[in-house]
Formats: C-alpha cells, structure tokens, sequence
C-alpha cells in the first residue's frame, strides 16, 4: 500500500490540508462561465455580483476552496482571471482553485495570488506539460493533473493509470514534491457512455493504490444529460470517496450532495464522535424552523 500523502493550499490567512485522514475538501465549482450561462452573461457584462454571491453561499455550505474560471470567448481571459480572484478575495478568504488552460492567465493569477495556489489543471499532452509544471514549481503550487494526453482520454482505467504515473514522474523530475501533485481520473457524462463512472472509480483506486496521492473529480459532470441529477451525484460522490476521492469540484449548495459527503466521511471514520454531521443537522434543523416562521 503506497503511503497516505497530503496536500497543502492556502490563502493569505488559511491553510487546509487535503488528505485521507481528513473531511472531504469540497472545492466549489460555480465561479465557471464555462459550466453556467448566468456567469457567462454577467462576466461578459462586467457584472461580478454573481461571482460575490456564489463565493460567500458556496464557502457557507461547505467550500474549503473555491474554483475560479474566467473562460469568457474573446474575453482577455488574464485580465479576467484577476479581476474574478480579486472579486473573490474581498468576500472570503478561501484558498483558490485557479482553473484555466490559458498559460498566460495561469501566470498573471498566480503573480498576484498570495498563498499556496491549487492550479487547475496540468494533462499528459506534452504541450500542457512543458507550459503548467514549471509555473507549479516557480510559484510553489499545488496542481492537479487530468488523466488525458495527446492520443486523447483513455477508456480503461489501467491507461489512465499510466497517464497519471507519466504526470507525476514529470512534475518529480522538476523537483515538484508528488504530495502537490494532485489526480484526476476524469468524471465523463455517464448520459454518453454508462461505464464512465466505474472507470473513474476504478481509476480512483487504482491512482491511490499506487501512488497515495490526492484525488480530484468534476464529480457532477457524471449525471449530465440525466434526469434526477442530485441523486447520481449524491451516490456516485459517496463512492468515490470510499474509492479514494479527497477534494470534489462540486456544488455543495445541492443539499443531497454536501450530506452526502459529510455521511461519507462518518462512514469512512474522519469525523470524530460525528461532530461535524451532528452540527450540520442542527444548522439544518435551524434553517428549517426559521424558514416556517416566515
Ligand atoms: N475536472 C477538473 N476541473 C474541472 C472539471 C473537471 N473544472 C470544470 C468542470 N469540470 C467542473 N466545474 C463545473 C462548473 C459548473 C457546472 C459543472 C461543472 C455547472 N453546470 C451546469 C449543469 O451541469 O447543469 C450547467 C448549467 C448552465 O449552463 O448553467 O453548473 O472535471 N479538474
């Protein structure tokens, strides 16, 4: 069994540890234009009420990090990224997900970002490798590395697997620690291809049988195109964890999917006397008492 490894991101003023021993590290996935139509329009706008908004309720339901995306079309997306972080950063204080494949706006965010950044993301292609690894070293970042490459996403996890081993043996030949290196098995739309979600479990467990590493996911691109989406996601988390996912790029302000985790992690003994569910069911009993008083 390979060692239990962990990561460390932080902000200017916190610090969160992503590990196995640890809560699931919920990092919030709706500052995406990419992802969301109303964030599109309002970036396009220059109107970051939204980014605000999404910030503060996501870091309140349970975000330990946020995602940021600037992907606006024909938008200078380093300016952008920026001026989002910037956004975010006046109203938490999370350590940030910086989530982009533009080199030039990974860079402009990390030269103005202050902590320990997670970049989002690296892949197999050479291309990404020689342009994301020696920022992660430069600025002293955590990465996380997508198990795709040049001939495109492996469909077996044993060939994502080899991605991934070819990510970290890059990333340690540059004296990138392979506790900040952090894997994706790549959660594809089980609405096109029903095996996607066993491969990325299988991938999961696969990735952390032989590295220890941290695991990352889109975890709610899996129920795309389906109906009833927050039970799949809901369930396919939950697995996952048990598989060994430690940090989801989720929205936890669907409710079945942020008790899912907490129920996860008591599951899997990381919450100590069940403090954190039990606090969680008092928040949401209060929630529910105010909300009839209304
Ligand atoms: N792996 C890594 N990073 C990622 C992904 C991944 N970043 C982007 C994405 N995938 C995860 N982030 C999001 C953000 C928002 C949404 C989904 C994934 C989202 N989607 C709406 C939906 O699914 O219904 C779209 C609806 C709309 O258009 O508004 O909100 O896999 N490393």
């Amino acid at each position: 069994m390979a060692p239990n490894l962990k990561t460390v991101v932080s902000s200017a003023t916190r610090t969160v540890e992503i590990s196995r021993d640890g809560p699931t590290v919920i990092i919030g996935e709706r500052i995406n234009p990419t992802g969301r139509k109303v964030v599109l329009q309002a970036l396009k706008e220059g109107n970051f009420d939204i980014v605000r908004k999404d910030a503060i309720d996501q870091v309140a339901a349970g975000a330990a990090i946020l995602d940021v995306n600037a992907g606006v079309p024909g938008a200078d997306e380093p300016a952008l990224l920026q001026q989002v972080m910037r956004t975010v950063m006046e109203v938490t204080d999370v350590p940030l997900c910086i989530d982009t494949a533009n080199p030039a706006a990974l860079e402009a965010a990390l030269k103005s970002y202050n902590g320990k950044a997670l970049i989002n993301s690296v892949n197999g292609e050479e291309r990404s490798l020689n342009a994301v690894l020696p920022l992660v070293k430069e600025y002293n970042a955590a990465v996380i590395g997508l198990c795709m490459d040049d001939n495109g996403i492996p469909e077996t996890p044993e060939k994502r697997l080899a991605v991934a081993a070819k990510i970290i043996e890059r990333a340690t030949k540059l004296g990138i620690d392979v506790a900040d290196v952090i894997i994706d098995p790549l959660a594809l739309t089980m609405g096109a291809d029903s095996k996607a979600g066993w491969i990325a479990l299988q991938t999961t467990e696969l990735v952390v049988q032989e590295f220890g590493i941290n695991i990352s996911m889109g975890a709610s691109n899996i129920s795309f195109g389906m109906p009833d989406r927050r039970y799949i996601n809901s369930t396919f988390i939950a697995m996952a964890i048990h598989a060994g996912l430690t940090c989801p790029i989720t929205n936890p302000l669907v409710p079945e999917v942020a008790i899912a985790i907490l129920a996860a992690d008591l599951c899997m003994g990381r919450d100590d006397y069940g403090m954190r569910w039990i606090q969680a069911y008092r928040k949401r009993s209060k929630e529910a008492a105010a909300a009839q008083q209304q």
